[in-house]
């Protein structure tokens, strides 16, 4: 079957099942089609997997993210925290990150590591986006990186790879699926506005996902992992989120 036509049948299949034959014809359908949230569970879990499925569903890789223009670059960027106040971190940025290195294992062929310098090695890509964090604030700024593609492209992603894991340096910890890892402007972004990513915005190295709420967009990254399942990362979640009230899948 086509790709357009396999979409057409699920968009369709999603919309009628939720509308006749109710919510649970409708998530069985998302599970059929693997469009299932890790926080799927609970309460909220039937909404959480009508979103995500239907998102996946209508959106997928090919919608973008705004991107504006230079003068539109906010001149106030507010800072959602302070930066890790660990030892390992604090040394880190002493050594001004000369010794930091991203990890990227699991389910790759080449697990490896990188240093700053082998990141502006690899492909960059630069654009001014919004950033909303879900307390209500929001800004816009211009971000350099590696798209995240990019970089899986030099592991080599297992096929049965399927959830891509970031952690931090400090207790935050999130997952985004491989279609959100490989949309073009998911990036490991090392430079803000122009100038090296600010220690508040997560320097040395932080994730941006425009398409989604800022607190899926982890800062501090220390080591990236792709699994091909959640159950028992963390917990079992996808996310920290969850737990605090907040969705693992925070499309906008
Ligand atoms: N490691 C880490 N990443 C994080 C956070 C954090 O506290 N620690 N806060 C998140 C939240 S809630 C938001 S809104 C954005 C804020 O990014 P900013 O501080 O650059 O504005 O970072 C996200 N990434
Ligand atoms: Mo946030």
């Amino acid at each position: 079957m086509s790709r357009i036509s396999r979409r057409t049948m699920i968009r369709t299949g999603l919309a009628a099942a939720a509308g006749a034959s109710g919510l649970a014809a409708a998530t069985s359908i998302a599970a059929r089609y693997g469009l299932v949230p890790p926080d799927h569970g609970g309460l909220y879990g039937v909404g959480e997997t009508l979103t995500y499925g239907t998102q996946r569903v209508l959106m997928a890789t090919r919608s973008m993210a705004r991107e504006f223009s230079r003068r539109d670059i906010s001149s106030v960027t507010p800072i959602n925290g302070d930066p890790p106040q660990g030892d390992d971190y604090q040394s880190l940025m002493a050594r001004e990150f000369s010794t930091w290195r991203l990890v990227v294992d699991g389910l790759v062929t080449k697990p490896a590591s990188f240093s700053l310098q082998d990141l502006h090695r690899l492909p960059a890509r630069t654009q001014i986006t919004h950033q909303a964090c879900e307390e209500g604030w929001s800004f816009i700024a211009e971000w350099t990186g590696v798209p995240l593609a990019a970089l899986l492209d030099v592991v080599w992603v297992r096929p049965e790879a399927r959830w891509v894991v970031f952690y931090p340096f400090d207790e935050f910890w999130d997952s985004i699926d491989l279609a959100e890892a490989r949309h073009p402007q998911t990036l490991l972004a090392y430079s803000m506005n122009g100038g090296d990513l600010p220690a508040g915005h997560g320097a040395p190295l932080r994730l941006r996902v425009p398409r989604q709420l800022g607190y899926k967009s982890i800062k501090y990254l220390s080591r990236i992992t792709l699994v091909d399942s959640l159950d028992h990362v963390g917990n079992g979640k996808g996310s920290l989120s969850p737990d605090v009230g907040y969705s693992w899948y925070a499309g906008i």
